[in-house]
């Protein structure tokens, strides 16, 4: 199913490199994709076209007020329609794969990027229904969490990765981390690619990559494994690599004077 998207911004441009090169322009031109972008100061009704202003209460920074954010959410999405309008904000639920795959299943969605201290909290009480966080850390406005949410919810829909078997896109290999690549030439400054790569015999390539999925999701991210798919011969592996890893440091206790 094909996906529009409308964003509610004060910097338009800033969306223009992002959305117009590489995977999200073809997804756009193969119509996958659509983008609307709204300059929210369009939705101003004063001479000056204030977006911001100062907060009740006192405190210095800004808020975005609320007549034209309002104004601009109401004029494009649709009411009644369960369309989601998202406020990306570090108050949000964590950004996951399992959130864009949740987004990828809309036909439509809105997302709303703040600037300064926020927005005024009727903003969200009035047509806010969601509110999604790319990660802990604070960012200038909500633009470029816009666009990390459009990316990684593009490249769900049906037909914009070519390879519909695309690796990460197996559900074998979900939730791992992924296991090392390799490409021409077989040797370069004395650095082997894995031999068993150059075998041809794909049972024992599969089992390789599978392992050294694990192996790296094991040293990373160990926090991931706890909701992993894995298969018993994955927790054998695990069990070895955990092993090992009680001898090694048996081992450097032991050498300790
Ligand atoms: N993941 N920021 C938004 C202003 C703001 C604050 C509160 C709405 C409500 C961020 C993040 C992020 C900084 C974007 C504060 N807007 N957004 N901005 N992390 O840090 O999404």
């Amino acid at each position: 199913m094909a996906l529009h998207v409308d964003i509610f911004t004060l910097f338009p441009e800033m969306f223009e490199g992002p959305l117009t090169e590489s995977i999200l322009k073809r997804a756009q031109e193969m119509g996958a994709l659509s983008i609307g972008l709204h300059d929210i100061r369009d939705y101003t009704t004063d001479r000056h076209h204030t977006a911001d202003d100062t907060p009740y209460g006192g405190g210095g920074g800004m808020v975005m007020k609320v007549k034209p954010l309002v104004a601009a959410i109401e004029a494009v999405v649709p009411p009644g329609e369960g369309v989601p309008v998202i406020l990306l904000s570090p108050q949000g639920r964590v950004f996951t794969q399992a959130v864009a795959q949740e987004l990828a299943g809309y036909g439509r969605l809105a997302l709303v990027c703040g600037h300064y201290e926020g927005v005024d909290e009727r903003v969200r009480e009035l047509v806010i229904t969601d509110e999604i966080s790319i990660g802990d850390y604070v960012l200038t406005g909500g633009e470029l969490a816009a666009m990390v949410v459009v990316d990684a919810v593009a490249r769900l829909l049906p037909g914009v990765l070519g390879d519909p078997d695309a690796p990460d896109k197996d559900s074998h290999a979900a939730g791992l981390l992924e296991h090392p690549h390799y490409t021409r030439p077989p040797q370069y400054r004395g650095l082997e690619v894995p031999e068993v790569l150059l075998s041809g015999h794909a049972a024992r390539i599969d089992e390789w990559r599978r392992r050294e999925s694990i192996r790296r999701t094991w040293q990373r991210r160990p926090d991931l494994l706890l909701d992993a798919p894995l298969t018993e011969a994955d927790r054998e592996f695990l069990y070895t690599l955990a092993e090992e890893e009680i001898k090694r440091r048996e081992e450097a206790t032991d050498d300790e004077p």
